[in-house]
């Protein structure tokens, strides 16, 4: 039986869904609340030590990374086939994951920057509000 540890909004979770549902494979999915932390529980975390979904576990076997799951499911389930055949076209698809991996560490690094500059304005701001005797 394939076991599937994922959340709805995870493009990395979608990514294996599709997989899934392109073979037209049943599954058991195990949805994760990203935010309350379920993916940081000593249980899961035996699962993936990264701490992230999804992960895939079939009859015993643990699998991490979307992409390794895809080409597990493709290996292991070959028909209709996700990767395309010839050279070409696996260079071209490696070439996209990499563009993918690349867009979403730029993203996560936005993130930071994000959160960071939050903190620095909320900072001042309660600086201001300090020296204006509005904060305790
Ligand atoms: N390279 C991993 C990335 C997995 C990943 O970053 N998953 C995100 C959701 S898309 C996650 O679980 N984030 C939870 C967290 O960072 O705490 C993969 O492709 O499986």
């Amino acid at each position: 039986m394939i076991e599937l540890y994922h959340n709805d909004m995870s493009v990395c979770a979608q990514k294996v869904r599709f997989a899934l549902a392109e073979k037209k494979l049943s599954w058991k999915g195990h949805h994760l609340n990203l935010r309350a932390g379920d993916q940081q529980k000593p249980e899961y975390l035996k699962l993936n030590p990264n701490a992230v979904v999804p992960t895939l576990v079939e009859d015993g076997t643990v699998i991490i990374e979307s992409t390794v799951i895809c080409e597990y499911l493709d290996d292991a389930y070959p028909e209709p086939k996700l990767r395309p055949a010839d050279s070409g076209g696996l260079r071209r698809a490696g070439e996209h994951e990499a563009l993918d991996q690349a867009a979403r560490r730029r993203r996560a690094r936005g993130d930071e920057r994000r959160q960071l500059g939050d903190r620095l304005s909320l900072s001042k701001t309660r600086g201001r509000d300090r020296s204006a005797g509005r904060v305790s």
